[in-house]
């Protein structure tokens, strides 16, 4: 059956694709079978993440990026981890027009993932559905996340370019971004460059690239206007720049080697945190330990290097 179920979706069947995703975030087992038969199918994809603050424009970058890459042919997936994203149809009502004009293309599939209520790690389900999408043959995949969480700093490493976008108007702008999301920008994008105070983001953002990172890649800061477009086709030539000198040659392939790991271990700690928990749930053991806890006859760290020692036969 996911023999099945993976053949359709493989020759471009929409519906089963979204019956898969629904049975991915229902953490069905079936799920992961129908993963394994797409797996060989994967890692043609170009994927992008979009990340900033709440509000920065990051669904109108994408969706006028959606707009530049159909224009070129290519078929787009989008993958919107984000509860208020316009791309959930969750609070932002008002951005309807501009996603309906994405929303009947068949050359673009737009998922989201609400931060909560999935099972297993956000990151890794962020990583099945791009490859899902990666399958399916859409070549160019952007990932929208809200810079916030550790997650989504994850989530934005695994991409091949990673677009940090600042805006003007928010006091003392570099600071008001995570450090951690600073980091992974393989390129900047400012947008609202319609706003005063977007040359100062700008420059800002210039001397801390050139005091910054070390390596050949220096992060560029390009200017953005999403709701007309302007920029938009220049922040694509960045982001293409970028793929190209970071994913030939060896560093591509320490890149490619360091995202397998990452992807490997996600699964890893997801799956072995549910069979400790089963584990210690299902032969009473967790109940006695938290008794002991409890009353303080043990400490938690002794606990858990008892509780390791049996679930690992040592
Ligand atoms: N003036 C101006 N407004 C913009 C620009 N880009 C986006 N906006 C507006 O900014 C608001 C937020 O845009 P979104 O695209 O929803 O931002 P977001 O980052 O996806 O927001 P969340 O998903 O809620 O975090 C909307 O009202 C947009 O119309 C821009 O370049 N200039
Ligand atoms: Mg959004």
């Amino acid at each position: 059956l996911s023999g099945d179920l993976a053949d359709r979706i493989l020759g471009g069947d929409l519906r089963a694709a979204a019956r898969l995703m629904r049975d991915l975030d229902d953490g069905a087992p079936a799920a992961v079978e129908t993963l394994k038969r797409l797996y060989p199918h994967t890692g043609k994809a170009q994927v992008v993440g979009v990340t900033g603050n709440p509000g920065a424009g990051k669904s109108t970058l994408v969706s006028a990026l959606i707009r530049l890459l159909r224009g070129r042919g290519e078929r787009v997936g989008v993958v919107a981890v984000d509860p208020t994203s316009p791309f959930s149809g969750g609070a932002i009502l008002g951005d309807r027009v501009r996603m309906q004009e994405h929303a009947t293309d068949p050359g673009v599939f737009i998922r989201s993932l609400a931060t909560r209520g999935h099972l297993g790690g956000l990151s890794r389900s962020t990583s099945d559905v791009v490859s899902v999408l990666d399958a399916m043959g859409y070549g160019k995949i952007l990932v929208e996340t809200v810079g916030v969480g550790q997650d989504e700093v994850e989530i934005a490493r695994s991409a091949h370019t990673t677009v940090v976008i600042m805006v003007p108007g928010l006091g003392d702008e570099v600071q008001t971004i995570k450090a951690g999301l600073l980091e992974v920008a393989d390129v900047f994008a400012v947008n609202k460059a319609d706003r005063p105070g977007a040359d100062r983001v700008v420059s800002d953002l210039e001397m801390l690239v050139h005091g910054g990172r070390v390596g050949s890649w220096s992060v560029p800061v390009v200017r953005t206007v999403a709701v007309s477009g302007e920029g938009v086709e220049a922040l694509w030539k960045e982001i293409e720049r970028h793929l190209a000198a970071a994913e030939s040659g060896e560093g591509g392939e320490v890149r490619r080697r360091h995202r397998a790991e990452q992807r490997l271990l996600e699964i890893l700690r997801d799956e072995l945190g549910a069979l400790v928990d089963a584990s210690l749930r299902s032969t009473g053991r967790l109940a006695e330990m938290a008794a002991a806890l409890a009353d303080r006859r043990s400490d938690p760290y002794t606990l858990a290097e008892q509780a390791m020692r049996t679930l690992l036969g040592g």
